[in-house]
């Protein structure tokens, strides 16, 4: 871990507790103790007692039957503010998205939650913000502008303070034939349309011409954003997923993710993320907090 990472924050005034929704898994477990030597977390862990093999004075087990039972459990936690941030263990994203959006527990901040992750690629110079790649499966115009926004705000909270953000599709013209190229274009036009959205967006774009200069140049496309994006929004939850899974198994990534527009930090990693990856989604969001 390099000291500039963005996974690498300074130590929280305050010591956070973070309720941990399915914590019976070795994985998770492993990233717990490491945060305990860090100290930069107390936790309370949910889920089946006999499969959480931990003892410490700064943690509390809360024995659950079920992962419904564990995801509702840790959700109220936080609901009854005994927990300052939310986190998915070992149980389905659709699961843990589900109880978050229960009305009665009135946890959304804004109209559509979406999640954001956020890479450190050794061969980008810079983080990386991609979204959504887990809770949106296909957004419409209206909710890809929503999903931009929140996109937009985790950067600001990063410290990026004029993001540059490529609408993503498969070219970089409108194809009246490629819908996600179509819709692109919507929603660079609103943004530009919108002065105060604190952005650069341009869209549609290509990948390469979104994060390669040569490539950008290579096919005259000029502007802000082309070769040098902070922000990838991507068509749909499949290309998403799909870059997710090819930045980290490919390019060495490393990644962290949280669900924006919601009152309290949630951090939503895959299920298969290394433990290091689920430590750098702990410490990107504990990183956030109060800013
Ligand atoms: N933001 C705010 N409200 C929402 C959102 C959102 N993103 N999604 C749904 N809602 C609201 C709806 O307006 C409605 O009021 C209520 O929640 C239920 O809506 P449904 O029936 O469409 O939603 P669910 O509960 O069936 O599904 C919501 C999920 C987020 C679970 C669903 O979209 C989903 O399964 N997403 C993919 C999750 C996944 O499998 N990820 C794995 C990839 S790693």
């Amino acid at each position: 871990m390099t000291k500039k990472s963005i996974f690498n924050p300074a130590k929280p005034k305050e010591k956070v507790t973070i309720a941990i929704a399915g914590a019976d898994d070795s994985v998770i477990l492993d990233v717990v103790e490491q945060a305990l030597e860090l100290g930069i977390a107390d936790f309370l862990l949910f889920g089946r007692a006999e499969f959480i093999p931990l003892q410490s004075p700064n943690i509390r087990i809360i024995a659950t039957k079920t992962e419904q039972e564990a995801a509702e459990k840790a959700a109220e936690a936080v609901v009854n503010k005994e927990a300052d941030v939310l986190m998915k263990g070992n149980l389905p994203t659709a699961l843990i998205l589900k109880t978050v959006l229960k009305r009665e527990y009135q946890l959304r901040e804004k109209d559509l939650l979406s999640h954001v992750s956020v890479f450190e690629i050794p061969a980008y110079g810079k983080p990386l913000i991609v979204s959504d790649v887990a809770m949106n499966i296909a957004p419409t115009e209206k909710e890809q502008i929503q999903i931009t926004h929140n996109a937009i705000e985790v950067a600001r909270k990063l410290g990026i303070e004029k993001p540059k953000v490529a609408i993503l599709s498969a070219v970089e013209k409108e194809n009246p034939k490629m819908q996600s190229s179509v819709q692109a274009a919507q929603v660079a036009a609103y943004f530009k349309a919108f002065p105060d959205s604190g952005a650069s967006v341009e869209g549609p774009l290509a990948f390469d011409n979104a994060i390669s200069k040569t490539a950008a140049l290579h096919k005259n496309i000029v502007g802000d954003v082309a070769g040098d994006a902070d922000i990838l929004i991507v068509p749909s939850i499949e290309a998403g997923n799909i870059l997710y899974k090819s930045l980290v198994y490919f390019a060495e990534a490393r990644v962290g993710g949280i669900i924006a527009g919601v009152k309290v930090p949630i951090i939503i990693a895959s299920r298969s993320d290394s433990a290091d990856n689920k430590l750098a989604s702990l410490m990107l969001t504990v990183g956030m907090i109060g800013k």
